[in-house]
């Protein structure tokens, strides 16, 4: 059986791989619609062997549609999921629009698949960074509650979508051209400096993505009390975030147990080579679906503390792919259907 799918946002960084990967996974299409501005109209983008052309969103732009997996940002999903849905169609949704709605599912297929079984229409993909970290501690979580973490993020360009990618090569060149480096995607130059994630900041001084990483993690865990802090900051990388975790536990956690569960895992993958220094990386994460992460040590400060180091590709499972994997198991599930 092949479904009828819709890419919203088909041009974006994360609609191109949304585009890749359904080629690579052999996702059962019998129709693929891609959507976008009407600035995009009329273009065309492969897809496997054919040029399929963009249409421009409107309200007919969901008939006869099974499936719509979207990634064209918050005003433009609040807009047009629900005509999506009301046309029949189920939607995996990458924006942050929809993700704290109690009647919303928020998931990652390797940790809280169950909550899917209970959808309207609507189900959230997270957060790049709440993906990658909640994928990489769930193992943990499952043997001994987390009671703590503190995260510093060093987020890559591809968070702020395809423009910035293309941004911060430019700048990058600029500089070495002793030219002024533009800056239209960021509010600073990003090539050869870092600056604090730039989304808005609250009365307690946490901005935005610090708090998604907070709220998401607790409604994906289903765990309200969990203790989460965080400091996310944009780094002069293309597409793969790092993330560096501190975790406490009510007991000491074996880091070799640790180790082995992570090694275990579905979605991570273990890299340590202590003797050489080698450890997980953002060029060595980028186009790999697992998560790596390494660097698991007891921390010398608590004696219930893990320190752990991560790195995962923002575009695919902080993103396209944790929504692909999203629509497998609402297929394995039987749920591509609105309710
Ligand atoms: P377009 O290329 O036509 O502007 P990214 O996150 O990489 O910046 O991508 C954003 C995606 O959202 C692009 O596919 C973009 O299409 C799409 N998009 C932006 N604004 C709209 C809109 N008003 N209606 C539909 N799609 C939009
Ligand atoms: C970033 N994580 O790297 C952001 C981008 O809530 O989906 C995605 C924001 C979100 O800037």
């Amino acid at each position: 059986q092949g479904y009828r799918v819709a890419i919203l946002g088909a041009t974006g960084a994360v609609g191109t791989e949304l585009l890749e990967l359904l080629a690579e996974r052999k996702f059962p299409l019998s129709e693929l619609r891609l959507l976008a501005s009407s600035r995009s109209a009329g273009q065309t983008l492969a897809f496997q062997g054919d040029n399929l052309t963009i249409q421009a969103v409107g309200h007919d732009s969901f008939a006869g549609i099974d499936l719509v997996l979207a990634s064209a940002g918050g005003s433009i999903s609040q807009n047009w999921l629900p005509v999506a849905v009301q046309a029949g169609a189920v939607c995996v949704d990458n924006s942050s629009a929809f993700r704290m709605a109690p009647d919303v599912p928020l998931v990652v297929p390797e940790v809280n698949p169950a909550d899917l079984d209970h959808h309207q229409g609507i189900i959230a993909n997270p957060n790049c960074t709440t993906i990658l970290m909640t994928v990489a501690l769930w193992p943990l979580h499952q043997v001994q509650p987390i009671q703590r973490i503190i995260a510093a993020t060093y987020q890559s360009a591809s968070g702020a979508g395809a423009r910035a990618m293309a941004e911060v090569k430019a700048q990058a060149q600029a500089i070495l051209n002793n030219k002024t480096p533009p800056t239209e995607s960021f509010p600073y130059p990003l090539a050869f400096n870092l600056f604090l994630h730039n989304t808005p900041i609250n009365a307690q001084g946490y901005c935005q993505e610090e708090m998604k990483m907070v709220n998401e993690t607790r409604k994906i865990f289903h765990a309200p009390g969990l203790r989460i802090s965080a400091t996310c900051v944009r780094v002069p990388v293309l597409r793969a975030h790092s993330e560096a975790l501190n975790l406490e536990f009510e007991q000491p956690f074996p880091v070799t147990q640790a180790r082995e569960l992570i090694a275990q895992a579905p979605g991570v993958k273990l890299v340590e080579n202590w003797e050489n220094n080698y450890f997980p990386m953002p060029i060595d994460a980028t186009g790999q679906d697992d998560v790596l992460v390494g660097r698991i040590r007891q921390d010398i400060s608590h004696p219930n503390g893990l320190e752990l180091w991560l790195c995962g590709d923002q575009i695919r499972k902080g993103a396209a792919l944790n929504a692909v994997q999203i629509a497998e198991a609402l297929i394995e599930r039987g749920l591509v259907k609105t309710p």
